[in-house]
């Protein structure tokens, strides 16, 4: 019988830090005054129902999840723009406090389903009371518009237990093209909004310091 306290302990330690450490970097660009790449960062620990459904789904044997499942620990970064995500990617492949052992880029190869978003599971050490100890984590970067679309897929998904009615499939298909075109036309004007919101921010802070 798993202990899930116990089991889920080192990654609920791992999304803290990871958390902690992806909002240093927004905080980072902010300082210098550059346009920071992440918008905003979300992070869980898989529900317990969740992983043992997933774990069902995939014939996933509970003394093999460690292995078997990567996204007990997630993270998600939203960024305004696509080329957003590459920076982000460029900036986590440099850090050496984890290692990347998969990256899955489902931007240039969108999904079946519509889902786009590029992921990276990465092997995070946390010290733990018996000493090191290694977990995976997935972390998802994808713009605000993919979030948008993955977030209602979701919750849609789960409604219909993954088998959409016709008119449902039909418009999330819509939906995603629609997304896809919303990233192409911000991107497209990417370093207007830019400057328009450097302006902004910069009026804001001298207007703070009074
Ligand atoms: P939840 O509730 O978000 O935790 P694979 O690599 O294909 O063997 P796996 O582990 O499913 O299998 O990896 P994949 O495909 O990279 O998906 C991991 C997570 O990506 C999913 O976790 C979702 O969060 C997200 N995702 C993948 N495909 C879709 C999709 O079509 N729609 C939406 N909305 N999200 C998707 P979970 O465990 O499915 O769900």
């Amino acid at each position: 019988m798993l202990d899930w306290e116990e089991f889920l302990e080192p990654y609920k330690l791992a999304v803290e830090e990871l958390k902690v450490k992806l909002k240093g970097i927004r905080r980072q660009f902010d300082l210098e005054g550059t346009h920071s790449a992440i918008e905003f960062v979300t992070a869980r620990v898989k529900p317990i129902p969740s992983i043992i459904d997933k774990a069902k789904l995939r014939n996933i044997a509970l003394e093999n999840l460690e292995t078997e499942m990567q996204d007990i620990a997630g993270l998600r970064i939203m960024c305004q723009f696509v080329d957003d995500i590459s920076k982000i990617v460029r900036l986590l492949r440099m850090r050496n406090d984890f290692k990347i052992v998969e990256e899955k880029d489902y931007i240039s190869h969108k999904k079946a389903s519509g889902y786009r978003s590029y992921h990276m599971i990465i092997e995070y050490p946390v010290q733990t009371i018996h000493g090191e100890r290694k977990v995976l984590a997935e972390i998802q970067i994808r713009t605000l518009a993919m979030n948008f679309w993955a977030t209602i897929e979701h919750s849609l998904n789960y409604k219909y237990n993954g088998v959409f009615p016709e008119d449902i499939q039909f418009r999330l298909q819509r939906a995603a093209e629609a997304a896809f075109l919303l990233d192409e036309e911000m991107y497209l004007i990417r370093e207007e909004i830019r400057e328009a919101q450097a302006y902004f921010s910069a009026k804001k802070i001298t207007k703070d310091r009074g």
